[in-house]
């Protein structure tokens, strides 16, 4: 039953989409997201408008991160969403601001929208089975001609966990028959990873054009966007000079930041690979957007547990197993002290 409706809904998306004349396609910055709209891109340019809408880069409240003037003024006849998780209650705003349909394909847990929203995980499907939204595109959305994006997104968003899922012999093989190796897709993932954390808007929509035209394989050779990387690295090197301790109790490690730019995660990877026998928590103020994001992660605790009690509690909290992401309402995540109590009592 639930298989029947999805399969309905994104038939329907499609129906939507190959009438569409002019489309607007607002999609996730990451490699899931890029290469979702590589995908659209692909297969769709050659007879009808797309417009390309980044929501603002950490953001995940469309009423800031998007903007729905400028998408009004594109009069588009049809919005696609594209690997950009937001509850489904914005989802239906931003329908009502605009008064045009608005389509919906992606891989997050979610609740389920009436109409024109191929999602499998809101329909009760396994992440495991749909670990991208460029996945999606291909099973349920039918697109056939672009695998090497497809491989992209997959690689972006779970890693070398793909050979954890039921997915790897097909990922390896395609791979073979594609001549692309995962470390293609690793670099590729890379380069989409800088931009975004650097904010390089204009390099994200040239790889979302070169993606589409060139290739996977085109990239991953390519040595244009070596500076981009090579960026990045500096910039997280710098950080990690500048990283304070706030705490420091054995078991947990509380450390400030104050950066330019979004690298979050990475600074807090290399912190918690640094103090594996503790709690880390790194509090980033990211300067250019104004906000604070707390980074917590344990090798020893399964935090992904907390994510349903913290969103109850009102946090806008995503994460895995063992990582969790809270974005902060104050420079100084003041919140984070319940976030720690929660921890201290699992
Ligand atoms: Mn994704």
């Amino acid at each position: 039953m639930t298989t029947h409706s999805l399969t309905k809904s994104c038939a329907k998306v499609r129906e939507f989409l190959n009438n569409s004349e002019r489309l607007v396609v607002i999609h996730h910055w990451d490699s899931d997201g890029v290469a979702s709209a590589s995908i659209i891109d692909r297969s769709y340019h050659r007879d009808r408008e797309i417009y390309y809408v980044v929501p603002r880069i950490g953001d995940y409240d469309p009423k800031s991160s998007i903007d729905i003037e400028y998408i009004k003024s594109l009069e588009p006849d049809l919005v696609l969403i594209l690997d950009y998780g937001i509850p489904a209650q914005e989802v239906m705003n931003i329908s009502k601001t605009l008064e045009k349909p608005i389509a919906v394909i992606d891989h997050h847990v979610n609740e389920c929208l009436d109409e024109l929203m191929c999602n499998p995980l809101a329909y009760g499907l396994s992440e495991d089975n749909y670990p991208s939204t460029t996945l999606v595109l291909r099973n349920l959305i039918g697109i056939e001609n672009s695998d090497d994006l497809v491989l992209l997104g997959i690689i972006g968003d779970i890693g070398w966990k793909y050979r954890e899922t039921p997915l790897s012999k097909w990922i390896d093989s395609r791979c073979r028959d594609l001549g692309i190796e995962i470390d293609d897709l690793f670099r590729v993932s890379r380069i989409i990873g800088s931009c975004y954390r650097l904010f390089r808007l204009q390099e994200l929509s040239r790889l979302r054009y070169e993606l589409s035209r060139y290739g996977v394989k085109y990239i991953a050779q390519s040595n244009a966007y070596n500076h981009v990387i090579e960026d990045l690295d500096r910039e997280v090197r710098r950080a990690l000079e500048g990283v304070k301790v706030l705490v420091d109790r054995g078991n947990l490690k509380v450390f400030e930041l104050e950066s330019n730019y979004y690298i979050t995660s990475l600074v807090g990877r290399h912190l918690a690979k640094q103090f594996r026998n503790s709690t880390v928590v790194l509090i980033n103020y990211v300067r250019s957007l104004g906000r604070s994001y707390a980074y917590i992660r344990s090798w020893s605790k399964d935090l992904s547990k907390l994510i349903p009690k913290l969103r109850a509690q009102g946090f806008l909290v995503g994460g895995k197993n063992y990582v969790l992401v809270i974005t902060c309402n104050s420079a100084k995540c003041n919140e984070i002290d319940r976030v720690l109590k929660f921890i201290d009592n699992m």
